[in-house]
């Protein structure tokens, strides 16, 4: 039959639509996305050059081996405010773009499932064995090349008097109930540290950031992934003692300076918001970052 003048916009109208579906429909299974329910194809096709790209903007990349992706930058203020999840900040300088710290272990775990509601994917904290397969190797060289990695630069010796006091009184609580992590000689590097005039620094060594870097300040490594060494350590999907809620952390931070502090496989303990001493249940130097399970 043919189609009279009046049926001419109805039809013209359903091949723009037909058109449209077919336009998104391959902008869905494109490698990059822009997140917020987009299909699980995209999940599997994602590479290091073109991430998977979530509703707040954060980028994650495949991890070999393993069956996630992970963020290719530690979790930031920004990011982490939009959940509403409690947020004391720092008492040394940040904007939102650097990464949020002082959260507890807990705190870390329920912005993954916030952010897995708010995405319509499984996002969690990474297992030990997935953050170590993320950081590969370990540092080689000592000292570190200069911008490595935001770890204890010359540029924390200009650390005020009262952001030392303050730092050394978070430590020294921390000492006494981790020194089961450590052997004698690394207890008495720290010990030397916590006492002496100025925070501990790597000889000659430099990075522009006295605390907390913006993320992805410095280069990635070969997968793409921004700050395993340094700038905040970072709570995994792992328990110290379940019982009383202690979590591990792993990776370097802001504060590392000495050469068994930037190994990948040094860990450390952030409690959750139950611990009765609130500094082992809040760092200055412990942050996250998140995965997703493809
Ligand atoms: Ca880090």
């Amino acid at each position: 039959m043919k189609a009279t003048p009046r049926f001419i916009p109805s039809l013209l109208a359903r091949a723009i639509a037909c058109f449209a579906a077919c336009f998104l429909t391959h902008c869905a299974t494109t490698p990059v996305s822009t997140g917020g329910g987009a299909s699980s194809a995209n999940l599997q096709t994602t590479t290091k050059e073109s991430p998977y790209v979530n509703s707040l903007g954060m980028k994650f990349v495949p991890i070999p081996g393993t069956n996630i992706l992970m963020c290719t930058t530690e979790t930031t203020i920004a990011q982490y405010q939009q959940s509403g999840l409690p947020f004391q900040g720092s008492e040394y300088p940040q904007s939102s773009n650097h990464p949020v710290v002082n959260m507890t272990g807990g705190d870390a775990a329920k912005f993954c499932e916030w952010l897995s509601r708010q995405d319509k994917h499984t996002y969690r904290l990474p297992t030990e064995a997935e953050w170590l397969a993320a950081a590969g190797k370990s540092p080689g060289s000592w000292p570190p090349p200069g911008n490595a990695g935001n770890l204890a630069g010359q540029e924390l010796k200009g650390s005020s008097e009262s952001e030392r006091t303050q730092l050394k009184t978070e430590f020294s609580k921390k000492v006494p109930d981790q020194h089961y992590f450590y052997d004698q000689q690394q207890l008495a590097v720290i010990r030397d540290a916590m006492t002496s005039k100025n925070f501990l620094a790597i000889g000659g060594y430099t990075d522009r950031h006295r605390h907390t870097a913006p993320v992805g300040s410095y280069a990635p490594n070969s997968l793409g992934l921004y700050d395993m060494v340094g700038n905040v350590s970072e709570v995994c999907d792992g328990w110290v003692d379940k019982m009383t809620g202690l979590r591990v952390t792993r990776g370097s931070n802001w504060k590392s300076a000495v050469a068994y502090a930037i190994r990948n496989h040094e860990r450390g303990t952030l409690g959750n918001s139950d611990w009765p001493v609130k500094s082992l249940a809040h760092s200055t130097t412990t942050g996250f970052r998140c995965v997703l399970v493809r």
